[in-house]
């Protein structure tokens, strides 16, 4: 496990140029986009948080957000941090969240994207395979003492050089508040074509992928999202999901948002009581939810005493929306709905505004680009027939041609042309839009949370009474999905129930989330017909019974 010195894959150059012709590469950074943004409008409100003492309301105008990531990135290359070196980011949904990733991408520095949620087993992962030089933390969050966490994070990370804090109690460490220092004369930034950061894939694989996206790329997606979204300097978005992940990054999210000089609102909890509030108070015009949240809000906002009028796009996606609850949403929220597909790897396909109303219920809407190359094959990768289901295969302007260095996964997850095998199984309908219809990836989709089975498995296997074990979805009538292990003891060995096993996994330091929902005790798993244990099987095995 070491860091690689090699570029991740990239687009053969006639793509490249194809993507730059076309006009969806313009050569713009993020670095240069805030600063075209504050030098247009330096008074306006770019950013409000809740971060402030006792969750007091703070504000950054585009001129202070940019000022702000321009002494920070000076006090970061003071500490040795600078072009194409890896720092581990996992803050919640603050103001500094975007001041740290501004700062990151003028110095050419990678923000390697973790969630709240992650703990030691992901946290060390991430820096030791990237060889991060820094690592970045709240003090505390939702009860957790994240600085605990980068202590035992640091023993294990000979790279990690810095953990910075962003609170005025660092602990052992330094205060992200202290790192900012007056900005030095200019300084060459990264090139468009460069990396810009690592985003986390949901991968359905023993460890995670990471994703590397450029500015090139990753700005043409937000460019687009915007002309779909109708994202202009009026809007205001509100940034429910945790910031760093890909949807409420980039679909449109934050950094779109931004991009077209409208404000972003950092939500700090999901939950209607507090969300309807910022709605009213703040004039939220979009957001994005996954499916079960947009559930809660759905039941909630009829009975509500907040004024939601301004709030005109709701986004869903991330996970399977039925459509008895599509159809659901905008009357109760008395805005659009707009169903979104994405995923972290590249391709995002969107309901748009305008089309037929049935489309916006029962589809998950078509792709950004004209550019996105779309196949829908059988498991021979010959394609099938419009309106039969197959295996979403993909390549485009935003697409990555391949993971993170990870060259063996990469002959399986590409195809020779290099085309992404989604892992999705998806139809595609005469207007051209996208229905999805399942999935053929070994991973669990818990509310839009991504669980690979492999990784939980290993960690279940690393328990000394534990024979062999596969983790498998069942439905959920609120997540859709939950995660269930169905384990073989070792003869012989100590006896161990349900809770042990996962008081195991969470000493093992893994994110709450992927620690099995239900752990069932069997003595054989089906099996194939050639042998191989059947996850088909096992899901349906041990349904529980109603
Ligand atoms: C069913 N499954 C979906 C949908 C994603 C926007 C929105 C979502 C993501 C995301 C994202 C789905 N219905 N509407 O990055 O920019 C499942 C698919 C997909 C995987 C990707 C964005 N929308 N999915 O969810 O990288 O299985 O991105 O391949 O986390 O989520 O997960 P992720």
């Amino acid at each position: 496990l070491t860091a690689p010195a090699g570029p991740a894959p990239t687009w053969p150059a006639e793509f490249a140029e194809r993507y730059r012709a076309a006009g969806w590469w313009r050569g713009q950074t993020f670095g240069g986009m805030l600063r075209e943004r504050a030098g247009a409008h330096p008074g306006r409100v770019a950013v409000v948080d809740f971060g402030g003492p006792d969750g007091s309301r703070r504000t950054w105008t585009y001129a202070e957000l940019d000022r702000r990531a321009d002494a920070l990135a000076t006090g970061l290359a003071a500490r040795g941090i600078g072009h194409g070196d890896k720092v581990v980011v996992q803050l919640p949904n603050v103001g500094e969240f975007l001041e740290v990733v501004f700062a990151l991408f003028r110095l050419g520095a990678l923000p390697v994207f973790a969630l709240p949620a992650h703990r030691l087993s992901e946290i060390s992962y991430f820096c030791r395979f990237t060889g991060a030089a820094a690592y970045i933390v709240p003090g505390e969050h939702g009860g957790y003492d994240y600085r605990a966490l980068a202590t035992q994070v640091l023993a294990s990370c000979p790279s990690l050089r810095h953990v910075l804090v962003a609170s005025d109690d660092a602990g052992p460490f330094e205060a992200l508040s202290e790192v900012y220092a007056r900005p030095a004369p200019r300084r060459t930034g990264p090139s468009a074509s460069d990396l810009a950061f690592l985003q986390l894939s949901g991968g359905s694989t023993g460890v995670p992928k990471l994703i590397p996206r450029t500015h090139d790329d990753y700005l043409y997606s937000l460019r687009g999202s915007n002309e779909i979204c109708a994202v202009t300097e009026d809007s205001v978005y509100l940034c429910v999901l945790p910031a760093a992940h890909n949807f409420p990054l980039s679909s449109p999210g934050s950094l779109g948002t931004l991009h077209a000089g409208g404000r972003v609102v950092m939500c700090p909890q999901p939950s209607p009581d507090t969300a309807f509030r910022i709605i009213q108070d703040e004039g939220v015009t979009l957001t994005g939810l996954v499916p079960p949240l947009a559930l809660v809000w759905t039941e909630a906002a009829p009975r509500t005493a907040y004024d939601l009028s301004s709030l005109q796009v709701l986004l869903v996606g991330g996970a399977t929306f039925s459509e008895e609850a599509a159809r659901r949403v905008a009357p109760a929220l008395g805005c659009t709905l707009q169903q979104v597909f994405g995923m972290a790897e590249g391709l995002v396909n969107y309901t748009r505004l305008d089309d037929d109303p049935e489309l916006r219920v029962t589809t998950q809407g078509r792709p950004i680009s004209p550019d996105d190359e779309i196949l829908v094959v059988d498991d021979e990768d010959r394609p099938v027939p419009v309106g039969t289901t197959g295996h979403l295969l993909t390549r485009g302007p935003y697409t990555i041609r391949g993971y993170w260095n990870a060259p063996e996964h990469n002959e399986r997850a590409f195809t020779e042309d290099g085309f992404y095998r989604t892992g999705d199984l998806v139809r595609l309908t005469p207007s051209g839009h996208l229905v999805v219809e399942g999935r053929a990836k070994d991973q669990i989709n818990r509310g839009g949370e991504k669980i690979a089975a492999e990784e939980v498995e290993n960690h279940l296997l690393a328990h000394a009474s534990v024979h062999d074990a596969n983790v498998v979805a069942e439905p959920d009538p609120y997540l859709g999905e939950r995660s269930c292990a169905h384990v073989i003891l070792r003869d012989g060995a100590e006896p161990v129930g349900a809770m042990a096993l996962k008081s195991f996994l969470r000493g093992r330091g893994l994110a709450a989330y992927k620690i099995p929902d239900r752990i069932v005790f069997v003595d054989a798993f089906p099996t194939t017909g050639v042998g191989k244990v059947s996850k088909k099987d096992l899901r349906t095995a041990a349904a529980p019974s109603a």
